[in-house]
């Protein structure tokens, strides 16, 4: 027992930046699974942890945090050792950049899949709207900008923000396959974050899991 409980599902974005951090960071997290289906996200017992019903959360022992960008700074202040300048630097302006690009993610980015996934899987949505997929582009022409000076997001190495951002650029295409003409940068930064063990191990089945979830659901949806 590592004291350290993650709330998850496996194909959760957010989860899996958290727990491909736990990876680079030799971490063993004892985890719990609450089935979003049937809401076990939104029980009371559950909202006393995050009031936000919402996955991942953290469990430190006594110590409960939520929202990804928080959990992953916790975790690396906390046990990060020789990986905590490289992964969040001190740089005042390449901390700046990197905390840019997490609140994109979490603000913008991450929402425009949120907006759309859920609501197929739990109301019935059919297919997402031409302006949800010109969202998802718009937010795609984001990150191809940010990508414009290094090949990773934030700066010339891998930092907490190539975790997040491309945690929800992977996933995302489970309905909107990325452009690589249109976003030849995102695609080369993709392949790279692929590149890395930790990413893959989480990120690629959590990619399919997504693709077949959202396939299956639309077609029911579309039979209703
Ligand atoms: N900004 C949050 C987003 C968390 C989030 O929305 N997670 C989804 C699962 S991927 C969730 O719990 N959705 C349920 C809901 O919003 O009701 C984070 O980064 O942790």
């Amino acid at each position: 027992m590592s004291g350290l409980v993650l709330y998850k599902v496996d194909a959760s974005p957010p989860a899996c930046a958290v727990r491909a951090l736990g990876d680079m960071l030799g971490l063993a997290f004892d985890y719990e699974n609450p089935d979003l289906l049937n809401l076990e996200h939104k029980s009371a017992e559950f909202m006393k942890m995050n009031p936000m019903g919402t996955i991942p959360v953290l469990k430190d022992e006594d110590f409960v945090v939520s929202e990804s960008n928080a959990i992953m700074k916790y975790l690396l202040e906390k046990y990060g050792g020789e990986h905590r300048e490289r992964l969040y630097p001190s740089d005042l302006r390449t901390r700046a950049i990197v905390d840019q690009c997490m609140f994109f993610n979490a603000g913008v980015f991450f929402i425009r899949l949120k907006v759309v996934v859920l609501p197929t899987i739990l109301e019935g949505l059919k297919e997402p709207s031409p302006r949800q997929l010109q969202d998802v582009d718009t937010a795609f022409g984001v990150v191809e900008a940010y990508l414009e000076n290094n090949k990773y997001i934030a700066c010339d190495h891998l930092t907490l923000a190539d975790l997040a951002v491309g945690s929800t650029a992977a996933t995302i295409q489970c309905f909107r396959k990325l452009d690589a003409e249109r976003f030849p940068r995102t695609a080369k930064w993709l392949d790279l974050l692929y590149e890395e063990p930790a990413f893959k191990k989480y990120i690629e089945p959590a990619t399919k899991q997504l693709i077949e979830i959202m396939q299956a659901m639309q077609e029911k949806n579309r039979a209703l």
